[in-house]
């Protein structure tokens, strides 16, 4: 059995812009996992999970919107929690940002059986993603997972599978922010977050950010994940985002911070959100999911 195993997560429901329900897809048309396997990484076959409805053929009411994301994330929930089961390493590939609340309550369903948790998480994102609905000033979902994952905002969100939140403030940290509003950083810090922002980054360096970041979340959590938005990149250098926030990490920095993570055993679960197609120039940031990718996951001849 293949090591990694692709989960495509199509849902593009959370954000205004619903192009990255496409973006799974997109990279398999494009070929990312093929060229994974011709770099001998040991990936098997990309699933794909569909939400009921899809953005690109039907309308929603935007009342209707929040039970898609709803049963979707239930559904991709199930699915990380089987390939942790069957002894596969989960990559989720968005869809939006909002998927994040079903990646990693299966990620909890699963290591809470074991029991090695409490999980620890990196957030590497431009945004904060910390927004309830109450704080929301555009009402999107995918402005919201962080929170959800912490036990705040709406029940559909917050209490997936349980109504225990799943990430203690304490075991997340936040990597790249430059883009926020009022409502969520004062969550973050009222919860005393952990966030490396885009100037701290900047000063630093992102690889030893990064390292730090797996020190911070690892103090007391025995396994975590990364779940990376594409759009903490440059714009310039990778426009096929979400949306696009001005300044942030060059491509090249970023691939090396995240090489380590290739050879921790603590690291167990790896998501990477955000990818709109529609907006992806000769496709640079296709050809830059495979990069990140081959930074992240160890090849055969390493061993997992
Ligand atoms: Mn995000």
């Amino acid at each position: 059995m293949s090591h990694y195993s692709f989960i495509g997560a199509a849902s593009g429901w959370g954000a205004q812009i619903r192009e990255c329900e496409q973006g799974p897809e997109i990279l398999r048309e494009e070929k990312v996992i093929e060229e994974l396997r011709n770099r001998k990484f040991p990936v098997g076959d990309i699933q794909m999970l569909y939400p009921e409805k899809r953005a690109k053929e039907t309308f929603i009411p935007l009342s209707d919107v929040l039970t898609l994301i709803h049963k979707f994330n239930l559904h991709l929930a199930d699915e990380v929690e089987k390939v942790l089961e069957e002894g596969g390493f989960p990559i989720v590939l968005g869809g939006d940002h909002s998927i994040a609340v079903g990646t990693w309550n299966g990620a909890y369903q699963f290591f809470k059986k074991k029991p090695e948790l409490p999980m620890g998480l990196i957030w590497v994102d431009a945004h904060m993603d910390a927004h309830t609905s109450q704080t929301s000033p555009s009402g999107a979902w995918h402005g919201m997972p962080l929170a959800g994952l912490m036990g705040f905002g709406d029940v559909a969100m917050s209490q997936l599978k349980q109504s225990d939140p799943i990430l203690l403030p304490e075991n997340l940290c936040l990597v790249g922010a430059r883009s926020f509003e009022e409502g969520e950083l004062d969550l973050l810090k009222r919860l005393n977050v952990r966030i490396y922002f885009a100037d701290e980054v900047e000063k630093r360096g992102i690889e030893e950010v990064f390292k730090e970041a797996i020190s911070y979340v690892t103090r007391k959590a025995k396994i975590f994940g990364v779940s990376l938005d594409l759009d903490v990149i440059c714009p310039e250098e990778a426009p096929g985002v979400g949306s696009r926030e001005k300044g942030g990490i060059h491509a090249k920095d970023l691939i090396c911070a995240l090489a380590p993570l290739s050879k921790n055993k603590q690291f167990k679960v790896f998501e990477l959100v955000e990818y709109n197609p529609i907006r992806n120039h000769h496709k640079q940031t296709a050809k830059l999911c495979v990069e990140i990718l081959s930074s992240v996951l160890a090849s055969s001849s390493q061993g997992p």
